[in-house]
């Protein structure tokens, strides 16, 4: 199945419909996966083997203003994007799934406000933002889950970035992915701090894309990915649901470390570590054995993203200077 046969299924007559507006803007936060998202059952329509829970980043995101013209131009924090470079291609391809004609282009401003090296800037929150601007700009007035469904063909990550908080991304088990698409829980945890530790904001060597195909075709150990999944989100649902704090932490950490398990073990092994990486991990397990308690997360990439609560923030901050903290329950902006 093809992109545009979900799209099709999902807007029927609306299909056709002109913009209701001449512009149209908004506003998606970024999210940091808890339990991850590594390896896809369909390539073309990112759909995932498994289902995977994130956080938001609450006012960190990225807003997309986008405008009709006569010429298709994208800028991201204000520099032009070249339209033949890959990124620029992959954008395209996913604005064509909605040009109505061939007359119809679209001017493409996204700001983010997240450090850029942290690994957060990238495709989540973007195509997030654009889907809820494609959104407002045509007054198409989809339901949420459906808008899940279209940022998940622009990038799989981004389907999560529609709400803020806690957020599951169901795997679903149809071919076409109707079923595949993030849902926000219920729940708040306004004590809950990540701090964003960056070791190095040097683009890395393998996308998260080609990595997690090459984890699922040669890795012996992403056999055993599924069932750890399964454990872990009941346990961060639990752990959400009654507000503990350990569990959550331990829960993750666990969940990233074996995601990056899968990857050392895939062929040619994918690494993400950095020396530094596992020196700023063995400084959290020292911190943790004196009773601090501080977690951390890790995506594809060399940062850390740490997990502690606000009445620990000063002690974190003692040992990690440099980390840009963020709210997740700040209430400045929401989407
Ligand atoms: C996640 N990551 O759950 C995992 C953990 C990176 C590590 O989702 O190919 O950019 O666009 O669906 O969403 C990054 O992968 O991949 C990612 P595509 P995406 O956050």
């Amino acid at each position: 199945m093809k992109k545009s046969d979900v799209v099709s299924a999902i807007l029927s007559e609306r299909q056709t419909a002109l913009p209701r507006h001449s512009s149209a803007q908004a506003f998606a936060p970024s999210n940091i996966a808890l339990c991850k998202y590594w390896g896809k059952r369909d390539q073309e329509l990112n759909l995932p083997v498994t289902s995977s829970f994130s956080i938001s980043l609450g006012n960190k995101g990225a807003t997309t203003e986008l405008s009709l013209s006569d010429q298709d131009r994208v800028y991201l924090n204000d520099e032009k994007i070249n339209l033949e470079s890959a990124f620029g291609k992959r954008l395209l391809a996913f604005l064509n799934l909605f040009r109505v004609n061939h007359d119809l282009h679209f001017v493409i401003k996204t700001q983010t406000n997240i450090p850029v090296g942290a690994g957060l800037a990238s495709s989540a929150c973007g195509f997030a933002s654009l889907t809820r601007a494609l959104n407002n700009l045509f007054g198409w007035e989809l339901q949420e889950h459906e808008l899940s469904i279209f940022a998940r063909l622009g990038s799989g990550s981004a389907c999560r970035s529609l709400w803020q908080g806690f957020v599951e991304w169901h795997a679903g088990l149809q071919e076409n992915g109707m079923d595949s698409y993030g849902e926000r829980i219920a729940a708040e945890w306004p004590e809950l701090r990540i701090g964003l530790l960056i070791l190095s904001e040097k683009e890395k060597k393998i996308s998260s894309r080609d990595a997690m195909q090459r984890t699922v075709t040669t890795s012996p150990l992403y056999s055993a990915w599924p069932a750890k999944v399964s454990h872990d989100l009941s346990k961060l649902k639990q752990a959400v649901q009654s507000k503990d704090f350990i569990l959550l932490g331990e829960t993750a950490e666990s969940n990233a470390m074996t995601m990056h398990a899968t990857m050392l073990s895939a062929w040619p092994t994918v690494c993400y570590f950095l020396p530094e990486t596992i020196s700023a991990m063995q400084v959290i397990w020292k911190l943790r054995e004196e009773g601090l308690m501080i977690f951390f997360t890790q995506d594809a990439g060399p940062n850390l993203k740490l997990l502690f609560l606000e009445k620990d923030r000063d002690a974190v901050q003692k040992y990690f200077p440099g980390i840009e903290v963020v709210d997740p329950y700040c209430k400045s902006k929401n989407a």
